[in-house]
């Protein structure tokens, strides 16, 4: 009962606008404390204030396609930028960062993560994530980004990967990898206590795909800075998922479209055309046929992701598997072979895992009103009609591995066929090699700067630090099984007790970050507010789905892992029909492929095996 009532509390508290106000006791800074702060002393003495200036309540940052910018209320908006130096190939570089500080404040600060290859400043209005409406300055809360030691629109030479030119400089790669993370907090820090006169009672960081490699490696490696931390979808191991896993996905579609005689102009493999979207449909119908019902409902999602291993489903693809010519019915084997080569994931010629397998899930593709979902295509495959390879393992992939998670990196021009020739050339597992190679001037490998995968997390969970895990069964880019490995490692090594500070939450069908067909809205961080504030422990999330998903306004259980949702009685489009419950033994051991793999705890040092 007791996660019941958390929920109803979590509820109560997203109703009356989230967090209660800390700094009720303070009057709101005066008009001239925001120009002030281009005075004011910063820990960092490299640190030069660009601007700091009162905003008015309304949108921020310039229109998008859709309409204004994020809403905001009233706030001083302040932008710096420190340890500003000449870099490699004679690149400058700095760590730029804004602040941005309700006149209304509750007494908080929340970090921002970025994403991707960060390089920009975005809004900054904190993300509140998991599509919870609104944002963290509207709530009261002082917000922080930056754009991580580089800018993409300066430090971009189109002979050196475009917006990844950063590669070529090892302290730049540190800053991505998370060592910007300390100054910026710090200086987030020294910009509130100017601004409010006095110290922020809690430190949020919130993040997903980079953004929860950053927090990950917020509460690892700052963990004095931090008080809780939001992980959606994380990066963790980017190394091995940029570096490796995503050349490899490139090759496994890229071999199958050209034994299909599927080439660009330049005679390059047309990975996209390998598989069309009524080709992915077959697929997901193929797991759905093995392990929809493992949860009690067949209604289109696999709860039981643990239980749907390729033991269970390989039957059900070996029944879509042409015996003669490709029809709509069925796939050739040349195509089933990459599916398969995919899904298992990067393997050496010893057949040991370089990255990780991933779970068979439906969100591979789903029809709905609005066409059948592009969130896993757009990654592992790219559009079926480009002409050329749109898939992000080919064409963000192709620059990031070569520049950034390899040692020494690879000069590769920005354009889609030097990308391509690259990503489908390369030696995945030389590759690997080179994740964790140092080299003259890069003297920190890219699995020591850049994987968060570290298992002691007593320096941040003995100050009360506690970690929200969210992530997509059918996330193309980092797979649940690897999230579900690590947090397996940190259990073992808090003896059995990490349900005291960490908590994973698996969103059956959701692709990377949203989308696809899932329950893919929910208040994770209400849920971290209360955890850290209240002692309020997590328990089941009520999930929504949005208008794009074939089930417009379904509700789920999102469990804590390893708990999953079961299907107990009554409308199984409702959340209250499940409950959250352990699989049966048969079903939760994890495939079978993977259980030799299974590290006894994770090392940077060695791959998962
Ligand atoms: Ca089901």
């Amino acid at each position: 009962m007791r996660v019941w009532r958390a929920m109803a509390m979590a509820g109560v508290m997203a109703a009356s606008g989230g967090a209660s106000s800390l700094a009720a006791d303070s009057s709101p800074p005066s008009a001239g404390a925001c120009q002030a702060l281009a005075r004011a002393a910063f820990p960092d003495p490299t640190t030069t204030i660009l601007a700091a200036g009162p905003q008015e309540a309304g949108p921020v940052g310039p229109a998008g396609p859709f309409g204004p910018g994020p809403a905001a209320p009233a706030h001083c908006r302040l932008l710096g930028k420190m340890q500003e130096r000449k870099g490699a190939n004679g690149q400058t570089y700095a760590i730029r960062f804004q602040v941005r500080l309700p006149v209304t404040w509750n007494g908080r600060l929340f970090y921002e993560g970025g994403a991707g290859t960060d390089g920009v400043l975005g809004a900054g209005v904190g993300s509140l994530m998991g599509g919870q409406p609104g944002n963290a300055l509207e709530r009261g809360y002082a917000v922080v980004i930056t754009d991580a030691g580089h800018d993409s629109a300066v430090n971009n030479d189109p002979q050196r990967q475009g917006v990844v030119t950063f590669g070529w400089d090892p302290e730049a790669r540190r800053n991505y990898g998370g060592a910007v993370i300390g100054p910026v907090v710090k200086a987030a820090k020294a910009a509130v206590k100017a601004y409010y006169g006095k110290a922020p009672a809690f430190t949020y960081f919130a993040g997903g795909s980079k953004g929860g490699q950053e927090a990950m490696m917020a509460a690892q490696r700052f963990p004095e800075e931090f008080d809780a931390v939001l992980v959606g979808y994380p990066g963790f191991h980017l190394a091995y998922a940029g570096g490796v896993e995503q050349m490899w996905d490139a090759q496994a579609f890229g071999d199958a479209a050209k034994a299909m005689g599927l080439l660009t102009a330049e005679g390059l493999p047309l990975a996209g055309r390998a598989l069309s979207d009524d080709d992915l449909l077959l697929v997901s119908g193929a797991v759905l046929a093995a392990c929809d019902e493992l949860d009690g409902l067949k209604d289109g999602m696999v709860e039981n992701y643990t239980g749907c291993t390729t033991a269970r489903v390989a039957p059900a693809l070996a029944a879509i598997t042409c015996t003669g010519p490709k029809t709509p019915d069925c796939l050739l084997p040349v195509q089933l072979t990459a599916v398969r080569k995919v899904m298992d994931g990067a393997r050496a010629k010893t057949g040991g895992s370089l990255y990780s397998d991933w779970p068979w899930d439906p969100g591979i593709a789903a029809r709905s009103a609005q066409g059948v979902s592009q969130g896993w295509r757009q990654w592992k495959l790219g559009a079926y009609a480009a002409p050329t390879n749109t898939g992000l393992a080919v064409a963000l992939g192709g620059g990031a591995a070569s520049a950034v998670f390899t040692s020494p990196p690879t000069p590769v021009a920005d354009t889609p066929a030097d990308l391509a020739r690259y990503a489908f050339g390369v030696d995945v597992e030389a590759n690997w090699a080179k994740t964790r190679a140092k080299w003259g001037p890069f003297n920190e490998s890219a699995v020591d700067f850049m994987n968060a995968d570290a298992t002691d997390l007593s320096r941040f969970t003995s100050r009360g630090g506690k970690i929200l895990i969210y992530h997509g069964a059918a996330d193309p880019v980092f797979s649940l099984l690897d999230t579900i490995r690590w947090v397996d490692a940190v259990d073992r090594q808090a003896g059995g007790k990490a349900d005291r500070f960490l908590r994973l939450y698996a969103v059956p069908g959701m692709n990377h970050g949203g989308g696809g067909p899932s329950t893919d809205q929910f208040a994770a961080f209400d849920a971290l507010v209360a955890w850290r504030e209240q002692g309020v422990a997590p328990g089941p999330l009520v999930a929504t789905a949005r208008a794009s998903s074939p089930w417009p306004g379904r509700t789920r259980l999102l469990c804590p892992y390893p708990q999953q949702a079961r299907y107990v009685s009554g409308d199984g489009e409702k959340a209250q029909s499940f409950r959250c419950a352990r699989p049966s033994l048969a079903q939760a051991a994890p495939p079978a492929s993977t259980v030799s793999t299974v590290p006894v705890r994770f090392r940077p040092d060695s791959p998962i095996r």
